[in-house]
C-alpha cells in the first residue's frame, strides 16, 4: 500500500506550502526554473497520491494545477496566480488574463492581500469604478467585502480620472491606489481552482 500522509493534511489545510515544506510559492520576477521544476515534481507526486488515496476528480484538479505551475503560475490557497513580465493598461492586462482562462486578481481576504504584496510588484488588480464613479467593483461584478486602500485613497489625484485599482506601495498592508486606467503597469491574473 502506498502511504501518502500529507494528502490528509492537504485536505485539512488546503495549503500545499504548509503541508509540504519543500513546496514554496516562487518570488515573482526571479523566476527560478529550479523552483518551478521542484514545485512541479511535488505537485505531481501529490496528484498521484491523491488519486491512490481518494478520487479521480481530486487528482484531475491537481494535475490541472501542475500544468499551470509548470508554466510559471504560483499556487496559493485554492488559486493560481500569474505575474506578468511586461506592463500594460488595465484593460489590456485584463484581456491577457481572460485569454489565459483567468481574470485580474480579486482580493478576498487579508491573507490573499498579504500574499499578493509578497510578490513585490506595483500591479494592477481586478478593481474598477468605471461603471459608476466611487462605486468600486471587482471584475466579477461583486463589491469588495474587505478593502486595503492606502491613506486618502481612492482620491482621483489632482482631479484626474482614476478608475482602476492597483497595489502601489506593497510594503504597506493598506496599499491600494486608484490610478488612471490607461497607464501601463505589471498585472496579476488569478485562476480559482
Ligand atoms: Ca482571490
Ligand atoms: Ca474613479
Ligand atoms: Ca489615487
Amino acid at each position: 500500500m502506498v502511504v501518502c500522509p500529507y494528502v490528509l493534511a492537504l485536505q485539512q489545510t488546503g495549503d500545499l506550502s504548509r503541508v509540504y515544506p519543500a513546496f514554496r510559492p516562487m518570488t515573482a520576477g526571479i523566476g527560478s526554473s529550479v523552483s518551478v521544476t521542484l514545485n512541479s515534481i511535488i505537485i505531481i507526486n501529490i496528484t498521484v497520491c491523491y488519486f491512490l488515496e481518494h478520487n479521480f476528480e481530486g487528482s484531475v484538479l491537481l494535475s490541472f494545477a501542475a500544468r499551470y505551475i509548470q508554466r510559471g503560475w504560483i499556487y496559493f490557497k485554492h488559486s493560481l496566480y500569474y505575474v506578468s513580465s511586461t506592463e500594460n493598461t488595465w484593460k489590456d492586462s485584463r484581456e491577457d488574463c481572460l485569454q489565459r482562462g483567468a481574470d485580474l486578481v480579486i482580493i478576498n481576504s487579508r491573507e490573499e492581500q498579504n500574499f499578493i504584496r509578497e510578490l513585490k510588484n506595483r500591479t494592477w488588480i481586478g478593481l474598477t469604478d468605471t461603471e459608476k464613479e466611487q462605486t468600486w467593483k471587482w471584475v466579477d461584478g461583486t463589491t469588495p467585502t474587505i478593502s486595503f486602500w492606502d491613506t486618502d485613497e481612492p482620491n482621483s489625484y489632482g482631479g484626474n480620472d482614476e478608475d482602476c485599482g492597483e497595489i502601489y506601495f506593497y510594503e504597506r498592508e493598506n496599499s491600494w491606489n486608484d490610478a488612471p486606467c490607461d497607464t501601463k503597469k505589471v498585472w496579476i491574473c488569478e485562476k480559482n481552482l
